[in-house]
């Protein structure tokens, strides 16, 4: 018996968390009194968009998974409160089944790579090693460390010689956020096929947060942070876009284990955010931009978010921001916002772009890619091409801009 308790207890901790009759909603606060109810229900709803109930406001719509159990109550709550909401997604575990297509199925299975799915960790990694193999003059694999876990994080550089100057591209802070390193892995290929390569030399990480993205696959497909855990706590994990160094623990961020923003218990203490930062830092001489990806909004966000202050080169951020924004709505008419982070997204500390903006890198970027809620994170495989597509076009913006940077050329 105890044994069959035992044995019950451990397959319980290892199943896959499943999503079935959990919906999203979009809720429409106007009242300050109802942005507060919302609020109120940290600790018990999911936060998709904004990420946290500190970044709820007035008329601004909020996106949120509600499990199953708790629906009829919550919704009864809503409107007894007269919040108008819509159900943005009906059944959660049926929109992350449809996320991924069957894979004998999909008409480009037998055919190389395919970029058109999303990977996972193992695959990725593979992925990388064989990138380096298929194209060694152009390619190089290195792992910039290792995660808590003891995974490595892979790095591609692609150049055509030395001392050419460089950006950094990353992808996968965020686990959930799964396009994301959906599109580092096409973003490489497409760049293997173009010309740019003559001008800069492109670092690609395609999964920073790779312990969180490997548990998205196995266990929790809504997981947002990283896997460590510390004595004293029984959560797990540090959300490594709070935990840089730039503004670190300020608004917006958590000083609580549990919460989906914990900034952790001392700057760069994710040995992934610190893998990033001591690349940044080594090469902060040749880095003349620094994008991250992550999901969703479609958004060009650049610094600062943790302070309402404004960048000392804020027209020149500003600049490329536009001609991305015009960029990445040609292919689709795929409309995105711009802005520096504080004001068009929220105030958040410890992010990734700031402390690359501070630490020198001229031209430092956010994207928030698709979509704007109706999938949110279970974004089907079938979105990936025009993605990567209308993204390429972005990054052409970006690339642009990291040679005028290098030619000492200032445009607002
Ligand atoms: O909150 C974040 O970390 C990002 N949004 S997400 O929904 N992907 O979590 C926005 C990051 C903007 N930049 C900084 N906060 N530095
Ligand atoms: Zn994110």
């Amino acid at each position: 018996m105890k044994l069959f308790v035992l044995f019950s207890l451990v397959s319980l901790a290892l199943a896959k968390k499943t999503f079935f009759g959990d919906q999203v909603l979009t809720l429409y606060p106007t009242t300050q009194d109802q942005v507060e109810l919302i609020r109120g229900y940290e600790d018990e709803i999911d936060f998709w968009n904004p990420g946290y109930p500190s970044q709820v406001h007035e008329n601004s719509p909020v996106d949120v998974r509600i499990e199953k159990f708790q629906l009829m109550k919550f919704k009864r709550t809503m409107k007894d409160a007269g919040i108008n909401f819509e159900v943005k997604i009906g059944d959660v575990q049926m929109a992350i089944d449809e996320q991924v297509e069957p894979r004998s199925n999909h008409p480009k299975a037998l055919i190389g790579y395919n970029y058109d799915v999303y990977h996972t960790y193992d695959q990725i990694n593979s992925w990388t090693m064989d990138m380096e193999q298929q194209y060694p003059t152009l390619v190089t694999r290195s792992v910039i460390g290792t995660s808590w876990e003891g995974r490595d994080i892979p790095m591609l550089t692609l150049k055509t010689s030395d001392s050419k100057p460089a950006m950094l591209v990353d992808c996968g802070f965020h686990a959930r956020e799964w396009i994301s390193p959906a599109f580092c892995q096409c973003y490489v290929q497409q760049l293997i096929d173009s010309e740019i390569l003559n001008d800069l030399t492109i670092h690609v990480i395609p999964v920073v947060n790779v312990d969180g993205y490997e548990y998205t696959h196995t266990t929790d497909r809504m997981w947002r942070k990283t896997r460590s855990k510390r004595a004293g706590s029984i959560c797990y994990g540090v959300d490594p876009n709070r935990n840089c160094d730039a503004g670190w623990s300020g608004p917006g961020s958590s000083s609580k284990p549990c919460s989906e923003t914990y900034y952790g218990p001392e700057k760069e203490s994710e040995p992934e955010v610190k893998a990033v930062a001591d690349f940044i830092r080594a090469n902060i001489n040749s880095l003349k931009a620094y994008v991250t990806f992550h999901a969703y909004g479609q958004m060009i966000l650049y610094p600062y978010s943790y302070t309402e202050g404004v960048a000392a080169t804020k027209d020149n951020l500003d600049y490329y921001a536009v001609a991305a924004y015009n960029a990445v709505k040609t292919p689709y008419n795929t409309n995105y916002i711009y802005g520096p982070g504080a004001t068009t997204i929220y105030l958040a500390a410890g992010g990734s772009d700031d402390f690359a903006y501070d630490a020198g890198v001229p031209l430092s970027y956010t994207i928030e890619l698709r979509d704007e809620g109706r999938y949110g994170f279970a974004l089907p495989e079938r979105q990936i091409e025009p993605v990567c597509i209308e993204t390429f076009n972005l990054m052409e913006v970006m690339h642009q801009g990291a040679r005028d940077r290098a030619n000492g050329i200032i445009l607002e």
